[in-house]
C-alpha cells in the first residue's frame, strides 16, 4: 500500500507580488509526493480578519518579516501534523485551531495555519492521484467561474486619486470561461488605447489594472464602457460592470461620512451609478463599521444588484449569519486568509449558498504564484472569481490554471449555469438601465 501520511513540513519566507514577506509551506508524504502552498496578503484588510502574524522587528522589512510564523510551522504545527493522513483535512485544521486557542488565530498566526492547511489539501489531492478541484469537489465540480477583472485600480491599491478601489468587468455573456477571458483581454487593451489617446498614463496598480489620474468614478466608468464597445462587445448585455468600493477605507467613523457624502448620500450615489451604468455587482459599498448603511443599501439595491460583503463578512460564518439575520448584502467574498483554514473557508461557502447568498472566490492584493483559489472556485461550483486584471503573472497564473481545468474537463466544463439568454427575459442594453441583468443572472 502507498504510504500517504505526512512525512515532512517545511516553511520559509518568500516575497509576495508587492515585494513584502509572506510564507511558503512545503509538505511531503512518506511515498515522496511534494506540494507547496503560498499565503497571500491584503492591503485593505477588514478589522475582523484572522491575524496575519508579522515579526514587528523594524530593522527587517519595516517590521513585516514573517519569521515567527515560519517558526510556528516548522516547530509547533509540524509536531501536530507529522505522521497524520493529509486526507483528514477537517480534523487536522481543527487540531491547528485548537492548538492556537485564540479567536483570531493570533498565537500561531493565520498565515502560518493557512499555509499548512492549504498544503494538507494539496498533499491529499496528490496522494489521491486527483487534481485539487476534483479532490475537494468530487465529480460534480465542473462550473468554471465568471471572472471579475479589475481593470482600473484606485483606493489603497494605486495613486489614481479614485476613492473606489476596483472597477471591474464581468463578461457574463461569454459562452465559456476561455472566451470570457479573451473578451477581458480585448477590453483591457482597448482601454489602454483609449487612455493613451486621452494623454493618461498606462502604468498599472497592485492588481494589474490601469491607474490613471481621473477626475471622477464616472469618468472611469465612461472609459470602461467605451473600451467595451471599442472591443466589439455590448455593455450590460455581454459585459457588465462591477465595483469594489472598499468603503471602509474612506468612511470616517466620527463624522459618519464617506468623504463628503453622508450615509444616505452614499447609498443614493451607488443607486444612481447603477441607474446610469450597467453595474450589477457592488462590493463593500458601505463600511464594515456601518451596518445601518449596509441595510439601507440592501433595501435600495439588493433585489437586482449583487451586494458583496468583503470587509463586512471576512469569510467568517459569525458575521455572515448576522448578515442573514439583518437582511444585509446578498453575496460573500471568499478569501481563505481572512479566516485561516480551508475547512472554515469551505464551511463559509456552504453556509452562504444555503441561505441564497452568492459566493466569489478572491485573491488578495499581495499575491503569490499559488493557484489554489482557481481550484477552489471550481471545487465549490461558486460560479465567480475575482483575481485581478489581465497582466501581472501573479494574477494571470490563476486564469491560466482555470484554462487548464477547462481544457481538462472538456465538454463537462460549464460556464453560465443559468442558461437563460438575457434577450429572452426582455433585457437589453436600453432597458438594462432600469432593470439590470443581475436579476436574471444572480437571482433567477
Ligand atoms: C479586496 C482585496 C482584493 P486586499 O478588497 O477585495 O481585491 O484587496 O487584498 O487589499 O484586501
Ligand atoms: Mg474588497
Amino acid at each position: 500500500m502507498k504510504k500517504t501520511t505526512i512525512a515532512g513540513i517545511h516553511a520559509h519566507e518568500i516575497l509576495d507580488s508587492r515585494g513584502m514577506p509572506t510564507l511558503q509551506v512545503t509538505m511531503w508524504s512518506e511515498c515522496g509526493q511534494f506540494v507547496c502552498a503560498g499565503v497571500p496578503s491584503g492591503a485593505s484588510t477588514g478589522k475582523n480578519e484572522a491575524l496575519e502574524l508579522r515579526d514587528g522587528v523594524k530593522e527587517r522589512y519595516f517590521g513585516k518579516g514573517v519569521l515567527k510564523a515560519v517558526a510556528h510551522v516548522n516547530e509547533k504545527i509540524s509536531k501536530l501534523l507529522l505522521g497524520k493522513s493529509p486526507l483528514n483535512q477537517a480534523e487536522l485544521d481543527h487540531l491547528m485551531i485548537e492548538t492556537d486557542g485564540t479567536k483570531n488565530k493570533s498565537k500561531l498566526g493565520a498565515n502560518a495555519i493557512l499555509g499548512a492547511s492549504l498544503a494538507i489539501a494539496k498533499l491529499g489531492a496528490k496522494v489521491s492521484g486527483l487534481p485539487l478541484y476534483r479532490y475537494l469537489g468530487g465529480s460534480c465540480a465542473c462550473v468554471l467561474p465568471c471572472p471579475m477583472m479589475n481593470i482600473i485600480n484606485g483606493g489603497v491599491h494605486a495613486d489614481s486619486g479614485l476613492d473606489f478601489q476596483e472597477m471591474m468587468i464581468r463578461p457574463h455573456g461569454a459562452p465559456s470561461f476561455s472566451e470570457a477571458l479573451r473578451w477581458g483581454v480585448e477590453v483591457f487593451y482597448a482601454l489602454k488605447e483609449l487612455l493613451k489617446k486621452g494623454g493618461h498614463v498606462t502604468a498599472v496598480g497592485d492588481e494589474g489594472g490601469f491607474a490613471p489620474r481621473l477626475k471622477s468614478h464616472e469618468e472611469a466608468l465612461d472609459l470602461i464602457l467605451k473600451a467595451i464597445e471599442k472591443a466589439g462587445y455590448k455593455p450590460g448585455i455581454e459585459i457588465s460592470l462591477a465595483l469594489d468600493c472598499a468603503a471602509s477605507e474612506f468612511f470616517n467613523k466620527t463624522t459618519k461620512k464617506y468623504g463628503k457624502r453622508t450615509i444616505s448620500q452614499q447609498a443614493a450615489y451607488l443607486s444612481k451609478l447603477c441607474e446610469n451604468y450597467p453595474i450589477d455587482s457592488i462590493e463593500d459599498g458601505m463600511s464594515e463599521n456601518d451596518w445601518e448603511g449596509w441595510k439601507k443599501l440592501t433595501e435600495n439595491l439588493g433585489k437586482h444588484v449583487q451586494l458583496v460583503g468583503d470587509d463586512l463578512f471576512v469569510t467568517n460564518t459569525e458575521f455572515v449569519k448576522r448578515g442573514f439575520r439583518e437582511g444585509v448584502a446578498n453575496s460573500v467574498l471568499i478569501k481563505p486568509n481572512q479566516i485561516g483554514t480551508l475547512t472554515e473557508t469551505l464551511n463559509c461557502i456552504r453556509l452562504s449558498s444555503c441561505h441564497g447568498y452568492t459566493t466569489i472566490l478572491s485573491h488578495r492584493s499581495g499575491e503569490t504564484a499559488d493557484t489554489v483559489i482557481a481550484d477552489l472556485a471550481v471545487a465549490t461550483n461558486a460560479g465567480q472569481i475575482k483575481t485581478g486584471s489581465l497582466c501581472r503573472s501573479e494574477r494571470i497564473v490563476k486564469y491560466n490554471r482555470l484554462l487548464e481545468i477547462e481544457s481538462e474537463l472538456g465538454p463537462m466544463a460549464k460556464f453560465r449555469d443559468i442558461p437563460i439568454p438575457l434577450q429572452e427575459l426582455g433585457i437589453n442594453s436600453r432597458t438594462f438601465r432600469q432593470a439590470p441583468s443581475a436579476s436574471a443572472l444572480f437571482f433567477a
